[in-house]
């Protein structure tokens, strides 16, 4: 056992030692009752908790109120995020699959949108034939840890919080009582609630240098055009299973934004539009490139110039996110409901942590949104942000019939990616359109399509014969 290892088996010793402590109801004192310093045991703490029957928190309900009729009757505004927790296989880039697990058949899961104050009311069904149980620990509430509990197969189970803090907050499933959590959150079983401010976002400011050595203050609204980014990453044997001895060495096999290794670039039909030919790349990689990739065919986020645009970010992960956009100044950073920073070159997010960033960008042109850790860059950390007209598109588009009138964003005429697009929120700038992308099963993708969204692998065969 190395070092590091080491060091982590022991805080999954303290963490039995603490549950021992707390009133657990197990009984097995051999690992309480041997030193800390579990490399020099003959056992495997995972797999001793294993077979105790994982972490199990036997508390007495002493902690805040979340019977769910006392605060559904509360008078607050209450906000039902219904979940259902289970396993599919799903495409990672290569053209292969893996074995992934998921909330509601998408990765990440749905996003939770609701004002702060509001009742949150959660409700977790793992069906009949799930192979595993699954919890949620919802990091926007502050309840009892109890809550979180797994649930079997067939059955279900729900609680109740007010989301009395405002900002971005994950929500991830926390295993079979604690067991595997690893393996499910770094499987896919993650999302985000986004808590709105009760009297909503600021203005935001933005300084500029007038050029006879004065300084301007320009103030764009509080409403924003919204994007969601959450940084993950994925540690998979070539069978496409989790790999946890990768895990506990930080040896990860991709890294995905939005579940997705680079589902943020250019695809076919941008080659088109640009040079003319499906099969001219625009950028160096283009793993998901073709329309029998449907809904994971690749997508741009496309934003307007000198426009208010917010991005709720969350690190879901187990490595550091360095977030910055190539080309582009973080004009301000908000964590919780208090500004942390301006002007910024680069954020640092640690795992499990996130991080709202308002900016504008400046000029027409093509942006790059990172983890500034090569390592994460290379492996899939680099998504795409195009702002204005920069290809100069307008006139032909027009000319053919794309588009009727010059657009201030290519999202006229393409829509931003579905799995980009948070819920709208009190300052929300609605998109033009969305088009479906992202980490979904086939059930996932058609119930969008029925609920308007732009099944692009469609329009993209007929954009080509209004070109050519
Ligand atoms: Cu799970």
């Amino acid at each position: 056992m190395n070092k590091r290892t080491s060091m982590l088996f022991s805080i999954a010793a303290v963490a039995v030692m603490g549950v021992t402590l707390f009133g657990s109801t197990y009984t097995q004192t051999q690992i309480a009752g041997q030193s800390l310093d579990v490399s020099k045991l003959d056992v495997d703490v995972m797999e001793k908790i294993h077979q105790m029957g994982g972490l199990q928190l036997v508390m007495p309900q002493a902690f805040a109120e979340t019977d769910c009729g006392v605060l559904e009757s509360s008078g607050r505004n209450v906000v039902e995020f219904n979940l259902e927790g289970y396993s599919v296989e799903l495409p990672i880039m290569g053209g292969k699959t893996f074995n992934a697990m998921t909330f509601n058949g998408q990765v990440p899961g749905p996003t939770l949108r609701v004002t702060q104050g509001d009742v949150v009311k959660m409700t977790l069904h793992i069906p009949d034939w799930e192979v595993t149980g699954h919890g949620n620990d919802m990091h926007a509430s502050q309840i009892s840890a109890g809550a979180f509990e797994s649930v079997n197969p067939g059955e279900t189970s729900q609680y109740c919080y007010i989301a009395e803090a405002a900002g971005i907050f994950k929500y991830h499933c926390s295993g079979v009582k604690l067991v595997g959590m690893d393996q499910h959150v770094l499987s896919g079983m993650y999302g985000i609630a986004i808590v709105d401010p009760a009297n909503g976002y600021k203005k935001l400011m933005v300084e500029k240098t007038s050029g006879s050595g004065e300084l301007d203050r320009k103030f764009y609204s509080a409403d924003a055009l919204e994007f969601q980014l959450q940084y993950n990453q994925l540690y998979l044997t070539p069978e496409g299973n989790y790999d946890a001895g990768a895990m506990f060495q930080h040896h990860n096999t991709a890294t995905v934004v939005n579940g997705m290794q680079f589902g943020y670039v250019p695809n076919m039909a941008h080659n088109l539009l640009v040079n003319g030919d499906t099969n001219k790349n625009i950028f160096v990689a283009q793993p998901w490139n073709g329309l029998e990739n449907k809904q994971y065919q690749s997508q741009l986020m496309f934003v307007e110039n000198d426009q208010h645009v917010r991005l709720f970010i969350e690190n879901q992960g187990n490595e550091p996110v360095y977030f910055h956009i190539v080309g582009e100044i973080l004009d301000r950073v908000t964590q919780g409901n208090r500004v942390q920073s301006a002007a910024t070159e680069t954020w640092l997010i640690g795992g499990s942590q996130g991080a709202i960033i308002d900016l504008v960008f400046d000029e027409p042109g093509v942006y790059a949104g990172v983890n500034h850790d090569y390592a994460a860059i290379y492996t899939g950390a680099a998504s795409i942000w195009v702002a204005g007209d920069p290809f100069g598109l307008n006139p032909v588009l027009v000319e053919k019939g794309v588009i009727e009138a010059p657009v201030a964003s290519y999202a006229y005429a393409l829509g931003n990616p579905s799995d980009s697009v948070p819920p709208m929120g009190m300052n929300s700038i609605a998109h033009p359109a969305v088009n479906i992308h992202g980490l979904y099963t086939d059930e996932v993708a058609s119930e969008m399509q029925e609920n308007g969204a732009i099944p692009l692998w469609e329009v993209i065969p007929v954009v080509a014969e209004m070109l050519s």
